[in-house]
């Protein structure tokens, strides 16, 4: 791969070297794609936030309603003395609610990509739980990464809520699975949210909602590519696209190119026909059946399971099986 010098001097830079080559590796590809991680710079991490409030998605109300009604079942599979080990923690909304009913955890471990968010969160949990001792582990969860030496002593339960593991791909969720469990250790306990499959009219409006705030989550990527790689993509020459790909069990969105056109990303010429997509998230819905078998595979035990009133969304809890 050949780089204008502009650009080389930013690839030693550790912060955009993956992301620029993932974004190179993505739309080169065929079919074109981004990885959803990528969402979440300041402005997505805002948007995602105003999608999580929207009528139509029902996903967070949902799961909110279950950790509030049940979080104390789930602290009750907790081994004494627990470090509680959060998966992409963003604002530790959720982790409250368990700590609220969980006072075995002597320390809570939000592990995020955004070192940013994760210190400022960190401080604000100290004040509130002052017993607590908050070990903010700064790294891209999807990759091997080291939990604080002061936890060596407590056990263990790892928190994967929002669904999160519905953006990964069936492989690289069995993948995350079974590094979770080398992680947390022999008799961990895992809590994890899964979007459950229902009616297509309620997936597609969560993904499809009236203000057109998903939409903007959607190309804000593109305008995270501009802003951070330099790159010239017109925003208003895509679209967002919504569907439920019911073959896969999921949700997809795109980006669709409205017209024939060229682009510059990091000194490459992308070029786009017209109506072809860039591939951006897949969110997969789960059954019981299907997470289970999931998670089998993976060295984990299903030992319990709760909903909403709806039955729209599940939290799971799993033991590692020896
Ligand atoms: C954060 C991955 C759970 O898949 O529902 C929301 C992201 N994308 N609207 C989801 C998302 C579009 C969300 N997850």
């Amino acid at each position: 791969m050949r780089i204008p010098s502009v650009v080389a001097r930013h690839l030693s830079e550790d912060r955009y070297s993956a992301f620029a080559r993932d974004v190179i590796e993505g739309l080169t590809a065929r079919p074109k794609r981004l990885p959803p991680k990528y969402f979440y710079d300041e402005a997505g991490s805002h948007l995602f936030e105003e999608i999580t409030a929207l009528p139509e998605y029902y996903p967070t109300r949902s799961e909110l309603a279950i950790l509030g009604a049940h979080a104390p079942d789930m602290a009750r599979l907790f081994p004494a003395q627990t470090a509680l080990i959060e998966f992409g923690s963003g604002s530790s909304r959720k982790a409250r609610l368990m700590l609220d009913a969980a006072p075995s955890v002597a320390a809570y471990v939000p592990v995020d990509i955004s070192s940013k968010w994760l210190a400022a969160e960190a401080e604000r949990l100290r004040r509130d739980y002052p017993h607590l001792a908050v070990l903010p582990v700064a790294a891209d969860f999807t990759h091997d990464f080291r939990l604080p030496r002061s936890i060596a002593a407590l056990g263990r339960a790892g928190f994967f809520p929002g669904s999160t593991i519905g953006n990964f791909e069936p492989h690289q969720a069995r993948a995350f699975l079974q590094n979770a469990a080398r992680i947390l250790g022999e008799g961990a306990i895992l809590i994890v949210g899964i979007d459950l499959v229902k009616d297509e009219g309620l997936l597609t409006a969560a993904y499809n909602d009236a203000a057109g705030v998903t939409a903007r989550f959607n190309l804000n990527l593109l305008a995270r590519i501009n802003r951070e790689l330099g790159a010239d993509f017109d925003l208003s020459r895509f679209s967002h696209q919504a569907f439920y790909n019911r073959e896969r069990s999921r949700i997809e969105m795109h980006l669709v190119s409205r017209v024939r056109q060229k682009v510059r990303v990091y000194g490459r010429l992308i070029e786009l026909g017209e109506c072809e997509t860039i591939h951006t998230e897949n969110s997969y819905k789960f059954t019981a059946e299907s997470f289970g078998a999931l998670a089998r595979a993976a060295g984990w035990t299903p030992v319990a399971a709760w909903s909403d009133a709806d039955g729209y969304f599940s939290v799971q809890g799993l033991r590692a099986a020896k």
